[in-house]
């Protein structure tokens, strides 16, 4: 038996998973890193808090924020990953043969180094030679590669402290200028239900900037509310991507079914993100 371990992202819901060890505890310049092994999830990480990844239920995190993009564009070859420092969605990315150049742009390098230590079923991503680790803050780096990529995928924490301007309209500004004109970004989104008026402003900022932005949604349980979404941000429609081939690998989550389902909204969201 463990102890019990409980988020508390929001001041009204709790949510616990059951801890049997600590593997890593350490404050690093940016925050605090925390990797554990629980009951039935396994190795975790916790930032601030916060659950960031299970070896359990990451796959639909990871692959939904991955293939939706990957799958819309032809042929991608530039992808750049803001935040992604646990390589889960650089393994993801890396499945496909077009891909030259993974960049990822991690501003905690402690997080990577721990990631490549304990999260062995990414497979080493960072070993591959098309992998490119840029530890550094994604602003500026977005600022000096306007046209440059592909795609982009947003694999952040919560828009709390540092992260919060990954959530802003500057941001998101600076991301569809550093994309190439029928590219594809897929931004972490949070939740429908808790998150109604962010998710609202951005996917605003979203269709001033796109001609074809879209929520959608993805069942993992150890976030809050049991899932997480994504903002789809491009030019081309979501749907040019489905019934594609996937990339050599095996799929844990992702199949032509949950890829379409994924971007259907209860009506209460439906209704306010269109209004
Ligand atoms: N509320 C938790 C949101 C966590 C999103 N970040 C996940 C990072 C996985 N690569």
């Amino acid at each position: 038996m463990g102890v019990w371990y409980t988020e508390e992202l929001h001041p009204y819901y709790r949510k616990g998973i059951q801890v049997k060890k600590i593997l890593a505890d350490e404050q690093t310049q940016f925050q605090r890193l925390q990797i554990v092994e629980a009951e039935f999830f396994g190795k975790t990480m916790i930032l601030d808090g916060i659950i960031q990844l299970t070896e359990r239920d990451n796959m639909g995190y990871h692959e939904m924020i991955a293939h939706v993009p990957m799958l819309a564009v032809e042929a991608p070859k530039r992808v750049l990953i803001v935040g992604g420092g646990d390589g889960g969605s650089l393994q993801q990315v890396l499945r496909y043969p077009t891909v030259e150049q993974a960049v990822v742009c991690e501003l905690d390098a402690r997080v990577v180094e721990l990631s490549r230590e304990h999260f062995s079923a990414f497979g080493d991503p960072w070993a591959n030679k098309r992998a490119e680790l840029l530890v550094r803050d994604a602003f500026g780096y977005l600022e000096e590669n306007p046209g440059q990529f592909d795609v982009i995928i947003s694999d952040t924490t919560d828009p709390i402290g540092m992260a919060e301007r990954l959530f802003s309209d500057e941001f998101y500004k600076l991301m569809v200028r550093a994309l190439k004109p029928n590219g594809a970004a897929a931004t972490q989104c949070e939740q429908p239900f808790f998150d109604t008026q962010l998710i609202k402003t951005i996917y605003q900022s979203a269709r001033a900037l796109t001609q074809n932005p879209a929520y959608y949604y993805a069942n993992i349980p150890t976030y809050p509310g049991g899932g997480i979404g994504f903002m789809y941000v491009s030019n081309v429609p979501w749907h040019n991507g489905l019934n594609k081939p996937y990339p050599p690998g095996v799929n844990q989550y992702i199949n032509p079914a949950v890829h379409e389902a994924a971007f259907a909204l209860p009506e209460f969201f439906r209704r306010d993100l269109s209004s």
